[in-house]
Formats: C-alpha cells, sequence, structure tokens
C-alpha cells in the first residue's frame, strides 16, 4: 500500500478545527486532527508546504519511520506546530492501518486494559451556588468525576467561567479579549468553593480544578494544602512548567495530586517531572503532542514512575483526537482519566463517530481505525473564521498567564 494523496480540511463548525485526510492507492484514507487553537492557518501550512510532499509514495505502514522522518528529518525539531503537524500524519496513519486490518485502533496498542474509559467533565458557575448547581447536574447525568469552576467575587471575569450561561468555549473570534486577575482574591475563594461542593456532593464524586498556571510555586502550594480536606482527584496547572523543577517546591507542601502538561508538545517537557515524581497525571495530548507513536513511549516511560495519564480533551481537540485518546486510554495500563467537555451537535454532525458516553465511561467503539469520518460537504459550509484565546492581565493591569 501507498500513500496516494493527502489534503487538509479546514473548517469552523461552531469553531476552528483543522484535519488531515491521507489517501493511499488502495482507496483506504485515514483521518488526522491538526487543531493548535488560535494559531491554526501556521500548522496547515506547515503540513501542506513542508510535510504533504514528502508523504506521497511511501508505505503508510511504516509508521514510526515516518515518524523520525518528520521529526529527525527536519532537522529543527519540537514547538507546538511542529508537532501538532506531526501529530496529524501520525494519527491518520495509525487510522489506516486499523482500517486495512479491520480492527480498532486500541487492539494495534496492545489491547483492552479495561471496559471504559473514565472522563471527568466541566462544571462552572458565575458563583459557588451556581457552581455547586451544575456539577450536581453533572453528576445526574452520570459523570464520576467533574472539574468543578467558578466566578471569582471581586474579579471580573475567571478561567472556566462562560459569560452567558453557553458551556465554556475556550476560543473567542475576532482578536483576544481580555479577563482581569486577581490571585489574592482567588486564593482565599477556592478552598470555599469546595468546601461547598463536598458538603453538596459528598465524598465519592471525584473533584478536579484547573488552576491555568496562574499561581507562582509556593501560592499553588499554599492552594494545594488548603483544598486537602476535600481531597481532589487533581490540581491542575498549578504553575507554569517551562521550568519543571518549580514543582519540587510545591510537591514538598501537598499531598494534592498534580496534573500539567497540557501545552506540552515533547517528551522533554515533563522528563524531569516525571522522573522525580513532581507530578501524578501528564496532560499531554496527542494532538499537541506528536501523536499516538510520541504518547506512547511517553506513557511507558511514566508508568515506571507510576505517573498516570489525564489527557486534555477540551472541545479545541477535535472529535479525531478524542477518538484517539479513547484508543490510547483503554489500551494502555497507566490510563488515569481523560478529559470530556462534550462537543457541540454541529461539531458531531460534522465528524460522525463511533464513541460514546455511558455512565461515567466513554468507549472507543469497535469500528475499525480510529471510528471518525468527516462530512467534508457540511464541513464546507463553516469556512475557518480567524480567533484567539483569551489573555489575562492583574488588576493594575500588568500581563499574566490566562
Ligand atoms: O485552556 O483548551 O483543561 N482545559 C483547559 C482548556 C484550555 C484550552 C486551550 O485551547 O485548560 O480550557
Ligand atoms: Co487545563
Amino acid at each position: 500500500m501507498k500513500i496516494e494523496s493527502a489534503k487538509l480540511i479546514i473548517c469552523s463548525p461552531d469553531r476552528n478545527f483543522v484535519t488531515l485526510k491521507i489517501v493511499t492507492d488502495e482507496g483506504i484514507y485515514g483521518l488526522g486532527d491538526a487543531t493548535l487553537n488560535g494559531r491554526e492557518l501556521a500548522v496547515a501550512s506547515y503540513l501542506t508546504e513542508h510535510v504533504l510532499p514528502c508523504l506521497i509514495g511511501r508505505d503508510p505502514f511504516q509508521i514510526e519511520d515516518i515518524w523520525q522522518y518528520l521529526y529527525r528529518g527536519a532537522y529543527w525539531r519540537r514547538g507546538p506546530v511542529t508537532m501538532s503537524a506531526i501529530a496529524a500524519v501520525d494519527m491518520a496513519l495509525w487510522d489506516i492501518k486499523g482500517k486495512a486490518l479491520n480492527t480498532p485502533v486500541y487492539n494495534l496498542l496492545g489491547g483492552k486494559s479495561r471496559e471504559g474509559v473514565l472522563v471527568y467533565t466541566h462544571a462552572n458557575g458565575s458563583d459557588i451556588a451556581e457552581a455547586v448547581d451544575s456539577v450536581q447536574r453533572h453528576a445526574a447525568e452520570g459523570y464520576l468525576a467533574v472539574r468543578a469552576q467558578s466566578g471569582v467575587p471581586g474579579v471580573a471575569s475567571s478561567y472556566g467561567v462562560p459569560k452567558s450561561g453557553k458551556p465554556y468555549e475556550p476560543a473567542e473570534r475576532g482578536l483576544p479579549s481580555e479577563s482581569l486577575w486577581s490571585t489574592e482574591k482567588y486564593l482565599n475563594f477556592v478552598p470555599k468553593l469546595f468546601d461547598a461542593v463536598r458538603k453538596a456532593c459528598g465524598e465519592d464524586l471525584h473533584l478536579l480544578h484547573d488552576v491555568h498556571h496562574r499561581l507562582t510555586p509556593i501560592e499553588a502550594a499554599r492552594l494545594g494544602k488548603a483544598l486537602e480536606p476535600y481531597h481532589l482527584f487533581w490540581m491542575e496547572d498549578p504553575t507554569p512548567a517551562e521550568n519543571q523543577e518549580a514543582f519540587r517546591l510545591i510537591r514538598e507542601h501537598t499531598v494534592t495530586p498534580i496534573a500539567t502538561g497540557e501545552v506540552f508538545n515533547s517528551f522533554w517537557d515533563a522528563h524531569d517531572l516525571i522522573r522525580n515524581q513532581w507530578i501524578d497525571y501528564l496532560r499531554m495530548t496527542i494532538v499537541h503532542g506528536g501523536g499516538i507513536t510520541a504518547l506512547k513511549k511517553a506513557a511507558d516511560f511514566a508508568a515506571v514512575y507510576q505517573v498516570r495519564t489525564g489527557f486534555h480533551g477540551a472541545t479545541d481537540l477535535s472529535p479525531v483526537t478524542m477518538a484517539a485518546a479513547l484508543h490510547f486510554g483503554l489500551a494502555i495500563h497507566n490510563f488515569g482519566i481523560q478529559e470530556h467537555m462534550p462537543h457541540t451537535k454541529l461539531m458531531d454532525e460534522v465528524f460522525p463517530h463511533a464513541y460514546s458516553f455511558n455512565a461515567g465511561y466513554m468507549y472507543p467503539g469497535d469500528a475499525p481505525g480510529l471510528g471518525v469520518e468527516i462530512d467534508e460537504a457540511l464541513a464546507a459550509k463553516y469556512p475557518y473564521q480567524r480567533a484567539y484565546l483569551p489573555i489575562a492581565r492583574k488588576l493594575d493591569g500588568t500581563l499574566t498567564d490566562w
């Protein structure tokens, strides 16, 4: 079998997605997600101008060799644009191999290690009462794990809280919007939020919280300690992770489990965090981390240190990445949890898929390959629209981590 052609489908059904379609001379095709929220066309250009011409005529079964060709062969390594482009190719090749062998991708990764993939979803509210209500509603839908975010009194707009009662969507069309931030108000407030959520929801529901890189290590240590009575499943991205050693300080002060890595694009972003056991869950994703091939190596390394996976799964990761993550999560031994922010109805129509949710777990389905299609005619009705993630400033105007 040979790769005959490859093209990109760039569409915006409620939000932007960049999808790679690789077609073989036997008529089998594979899909890969290449979406990098807010920088979509950079990945599209990297693929179209520099990667796709190199794929034509290659054997799509040689996934490892093609991965090395695109990674080592480029000479310039890493970075979110490069690694998202490689990931798209990698996903499409696994999809092709599964279809060619008539088996779901999880079987190519070792087979099922479990029956279903535990997922968590997002609850949020403009204040504690609304946030508690939202957690309870998601628990009633069957979720066993819920991430809770709330507006902070005195802070005009907070991460993870939508403006108008809509589900939270991490991108807005037009130029970046600005939100405000106060660490002091946030640190005093979050323990009250989780005190209320625990009282209302009991001890069994898994609760998670995303700090979104906004604290210094010592502030994050204080938060982790303050949240210990509420036994969170994890505290996410407590501090920026460019300096991996920053996590040592947090770790020395609290037993609240730590998850990080949704912005990582390389195993090397996580190497020290894992080998020093400074984190408990790795959030690097299949789309931004170089594909299934790269994440399998990272997950196997993490397993040695009892670090588990907890992959990013917001709506800016397309149904193709969601499917890849579910096959992956079903197969690997050190799976922890998978984020699940449901896509809109329109997104699901553009990407019909075999995966499903039932009673707190997701299932990739038994379709060969990844089990996701793209309705190209429908996608064409929703052309790309420039969109950005917001930026955040402190109350005095200083630009800070969003
Ligand atoms: O900010 O997906 O845990 N989830 C998150 C998301 C990310 C967006 C970035 O594109 O942190 O809301
Ligand atoms: Co996050």
